[in-house]
């Protein structure tokens, strides 16, 4: 609101994930709940951009970011979190800090294949990018009511042309906001992937 920042989103996005990725890159390697969780809620906004028919994803996005913004007062790093619910045998129980950062994860990659779908398609149309992104990053994970209301979502999208200027971007201004965030956010998918792994959780669930 009046706020310089705040009037470009995808900056504020591309540059919190490369912050991001820079910590993943350097010595410590260990990323504080606090970071990430911030870089994640600035994702949010998008969902604004998409119109009502995405109100129930981003209610269910944003209510996970806070469990982490949440987590972040008392869990230090995403790798304690992750040690937490190991010992408390609360990986997987619904509502669960480690449950959450999986699945925010994924929303994390569809907004990367979206983003990298957006940039090589002409088109004004983002259906085919949407739905793309929809199928790799989420639908083999959600059941049938779910995507068949994304499905129908997807006839409710704006244009390219109305999403960049919602977001008070212009088309190569946009490209260069996305790139950023394409490139960055697949060190951190990675390094989210690794702290489940690398501890036999699978990410698969
Ligand atoms: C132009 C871009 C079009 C984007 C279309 C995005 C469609 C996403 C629809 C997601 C619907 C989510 C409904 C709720 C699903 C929950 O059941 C699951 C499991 O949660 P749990 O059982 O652990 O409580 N939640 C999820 O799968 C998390 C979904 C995150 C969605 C993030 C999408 C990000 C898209 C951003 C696009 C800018």
């Amino acid at each position: 609101m009046g706020d310089l920042e705040t009037e470009k989103p995808l900056r504020k996005i591309a540059e919190a994930f490369k912050e991001l990725e820079a910590t993943i890159n350097s010595q410590a390697q260990e990323v504080e709940v606090a970071s990430f969780s911030h870089a994640c809620s600035l994702v949010s906004p998008l969902f604004g951009c998409l119109g009502i028919a995405f109100k129930f994803a981003e209610m269910d996005y944003v209510a996970k970011v806070r469990d982490l913004v949440e987590a972040s007062k008392s869990i230090d790093t995403l790798q304690s979190l992750l040690e937490r619910d190991i010992k408390g045998n609360s990986v997987r129980k619904p509502g669960s800090h480690t449950r959450n950062l999986l699945r925010v994860r994924r929303g994390l990659d569809m907004v990367k294949i979206l983003f990298e779908q957006i940039l090589v398609t002409k088109g004004g149309s983002l259906k085919g990018p949407a739905s793309k992104a929809y199928e790799l990053a989420l639908a083999p994970h959600h059941g049938w009511t779910i995507r068949k209301a994304v499905a129908a979502g997807m006839y409710a999208l704006p244009i390219r042309e109305q999403l960049f200027n919602t977001l008070n971007e212009d088309e190569s201004s946009a490209r260069l906001q996305m790139q950023s965030y394409v490139a960055a956010s697949a060190t951190v998918i990675m390094h989210v992937d690794k702290l489940f792994l690398t501890r036999g959780l699978g990410i698969d669930w």
